[in-house]
């Protein structure tokens, strides 16, 4: 293994001020909509089903045959995500089977010689921005379809001298120069790109890593085309500070605020509605509205952002259980959102009342109190003598009333808990 440039690459001269700078949407925005659109949503049973199942390209072909999401609205999507309270989305311009979202001249493996025709990522970009929302593509650094994409023994398929054989008739180089190509068209042709997920590295023996993605110079290029382009942290670039902007932990809540030798880092977490990224028709297993609200708050809580996936149908579609969804996370934060823009972790000093999570806002010196079990009559904020000058409910602005007891305040709370998923209590702090 040839190691990358552990120092500082002379093009990535950035101070930690501009860096802020540049992230400072995305500290702010705190959610976005992943969306996972493929082929895979035909199979409708998972966006590894490929792998899984080990079906071959040519077996592969009858969804690119078929492919014709005849319901297809974008502006219907970004309508939807809006409405939850979604800042950013970010898209599967190609997943790991390798099939392109938009017309690339790379490759006829691309949505425009399927029967919809059309460069379906265009009008997705157009639609979403037309909403406001700041746009993300999500490209795989795996490729399950590319001729020369070697063909792992371990993973993603199964060791066999067959496919040792076919691996040694492979040119990483020229895939190399795939990724390079397909990411300066992602990066010249849909104007400003305000994130980039790239996706994913797994080195050791018979994986794949850096140097087989030529990471350093993938990055150099991505940097020069978006000089404000927000990046994820998958290129196998190690602990660099410039080989990232965040972390993306994955279908897990961290523990506490991420960190990376000790030091806090940018952080977001991507989490499915059922478990299957792509359109899963027969899962059952979907997270209630209370679970997903509380997933965001508490991503929050803990100073990060959370991306929250929707596979559409291959009609072009969002299943019914994902409206419902958005729909409610979206009923929440009409009243509540207050406490999600522009809010952080609390400051050391605040302790955490029983049964809630706690968000703040620096630049209104705002405190949150997110309820998840509504208590009968009171809530004690320990240790928060003198601290508040005025507290209320959020969804209504309705005032709460407290009083001291010792170093403690304790708020008298209505007995029959607000009318909205999980009440809040806004704490406007001395
Ligand atoms: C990857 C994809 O394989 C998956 O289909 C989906 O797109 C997801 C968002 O990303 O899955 C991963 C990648 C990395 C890890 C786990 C799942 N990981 O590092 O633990």
């Amino acid at each position: 293994q040839v190691l990358f440039a552990q120092t500082r690459p002379a093009w990535a001269n950035e101070t930690d001020a501009q860096k802020e700078e540049r992230m400072k949407w995305w500290h702010n925005d705190h959610f976005g909509m992943f969306i996972h659109w493929g082929l895979y949503s035909m199979p409708a049973r998972h966006e590894w089903v490929r792998n899984h199942e080990k079906i071959s390209n040519e077996e592969y072909e009858k969804y690119f045959n078929n492919f014709e999401p005849d319901l297809y609205n974008p502006k219907e999507w970004a309508r939807k995500a809006k409405e939850a309270g979604m800042k950013y989305f970010v898209i599967t311009t190609k997943h790991h089977e390798g099939f392109c979202l938009w017309d690339s001249k790379y490759t006829d493996y691309k949505v425009t010689n399927t029967p919809i025709k059309r460069d379906l990522l265009k009008e997705m970009v157009d639609a979403f921005r037309a909403e406001g929302l700041k746009v993300g593509f999500y490209y795989s650094l795996i490729d399950w379809h590319h001729p020369d994409f070697p063909v792992d023994h371990i993973h993603p398929m199964r060791d066999n001298a067959e496919a040792r054989a076919a691996n040694s008739k492979k040119d990483i180089k020229k895939y190399q120069q795939y990724l390079k190509n397909q990411v300066t068209e992602l990066l010249t042709q849909f104007g400003k790109i305000d994130e980039l997920w790239l996706d994913f590295s797994y080195p050791g023996k018979d994986g794949k890593g850096h140097e087989d993605w030529d990471s350093e110079n993938l990055l150099k290029i991505i940097r020069k085309l978006q000089p404000g382009i927000i990046v994820n942290d998958r290129l196998d670039l190690g602990d660099t500070d410039w080989g990232w902007d965040f972390k993306s932990p994955e279908q897990f809540m961290p523990k506490e605020w991420v960190s990376e030798k000790g030091k806090k880092v940018n952080w977001e977490t991507c989490q499915t509605f059922s478990g299957s990224w792509g359109y899963h028709r027969d899962e059952t297993s979907w997270k209630s509205v209370p679970q997903l609200i509380s997933m965001l708050i508490e991503t929050v809580s803990k100073g990060g952002n959370l991306l929250l996936n929707v596979g559409p149908t291959s009609r072009g579609l969002f299943d019914v259980r994902a409206d419902e969804r958005l729909k409610g996370i979206g009923e929440w934060m009409k009243y509540n959102s207050r406490a999600i823009y522009g809010c952080t972790a609390a400051p050391a000093g605040f302790k955490k009342p029983d049964n809630s999570l706690l968000t703040y806002n620096a630049d209104r010196k705002r405190l949150y109190v997110h309820v998840l079990e509504w208590p009968i009559d009171v809530l004690s904020l320990d240790g928060y003598k003198g601290k508040v000058k005025y507290a209320q409910i959020l969804n209504d602005g309705s005032e709460v009333k407290f009083k001291e007891e010792g170093e403690n305040l304790v708020l008298r709370l209505p007995v029959k808990k607000p009318d909205t998923e999980v009440p809040v209590i806004e704490l406007i702090l001395e």
